[in-house]
């Protein structure tokens, strides 16, 4: 779906863009083909995934899933004639890989998060310059391929300035806490929420209703490599495995191989 001016603006207001209807029947079908194979290769013990019942073949969150013995080829090819071009109209110049993989619930199982920032410290004093600083660098998606997905809960243009007393006191309280400004994004099969990690949010999904939203992270190419996304060089870089990606997927693979190559040392933690 091409990406316009004003896209970037409300991304920027907002911290949040949702797109109705960004991917066709087609695609899901493709989509959740791959996370039923997923499931069935798990349950063959060719790979491990973590699981709520594996009885019932209920998933739970699902991490790595461009790895190896995750990899499904609908993964790639989505990445390669959709996501690839989104993410970089929106970020502004080339991005790279960093995190995919699939929030995943059901089965009754409670899934409730906390209010939080995924970067950065709130109440520090230097708390807005810290987020200006990285902000337009990363930026991460949900996009329910199965259920209605009304469990991501956000605080709208939140993410570049300091938290309020309230905020902070609603981290501190764990899963008790509320912060009055949230809102829950209600989203269905086929629409995809690019949006800010620095915005306060959280995964709210206390009757464990079923959920398959894909959730991934890409950072521009220059951007040094995360502590919380390392680790993933052995894993990626084996020829076999880069040559079953189609080329903008390789491309977003080879470049987070090639920052890790870049400077190794330079892990930054957030
Ligand atoms: O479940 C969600 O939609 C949010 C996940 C989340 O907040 C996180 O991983 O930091």
């Amino acid at each position: 779906m091409p990406i316009d001016a004003k896209d970037r603006r409300a991304l920027d207001r907002d911290g949040f863009l949702l797109l109705r209807g960004a991917f066709d029947e087609a695609r899901l079908r493709a989509l959740r083909a791959g996370v039923d194979n997923l499931i069935a290769r798990a349950r063959a013990g060719e790979c491990t995934v973590p699981w709520i019942d594996e009885g019932a073949g209920i998933l739970d969150r699902t991490s790595h899933m461009m790895h190896p013995d995750k990899y499904e080829a609908a993964w790639g090819e989505w990445l390669d004639e959709d996501v690839a071009d989104d993410m970089e109209q929106l970020l502004g110049g080339p991005v790279r890989h960093s995190l995919f993989g699939m929030l995943a619930s059901g089965g009754g199982r409670d899934y409730r998060m906390a209010w939080h920032r995924d970067i950065g410290k709130p109440g520090a004093p230097d708390e807005e310059q810290y987020l200006r600083r990285h902000h337009g660098h990363v930026l991460q998606f949900n996009a329910p391929i199965a259920a209605t997905d009304s469990f991501l809960h956000v605080v709208p243009g939140s993410h570049l300035r300091a938290s309020t007393e309230e905020e902070i006191a609603a981290a501190g309280a764990g899963v008790a806490g509320e912060i009055s400004a949230g809102i829950e994004v209600c989203m269905e099969p086929g629409d995809i929420l690019y949006y800010n990690a620095n915005l306060w949010h959280r995964g709210w999904n206390p009757e464990g209703l079923l959920r398959w939203t894909m959730h991934a992270a890409y950072w521009k190419v220059g951007y040094p490599i995360m502590k919380h996304e390392a680790g993933q060089h052995e894993a990626l870089k084996s020829s076999h495995h880069l040559a079953r990606l189609p080329g903008r997927a390789r491309q977003l693979v080879q470049r987070y191989l090639d920052a890790c190559d870049d400077d190794p040392k330079s892990l930054l933690q957030l």
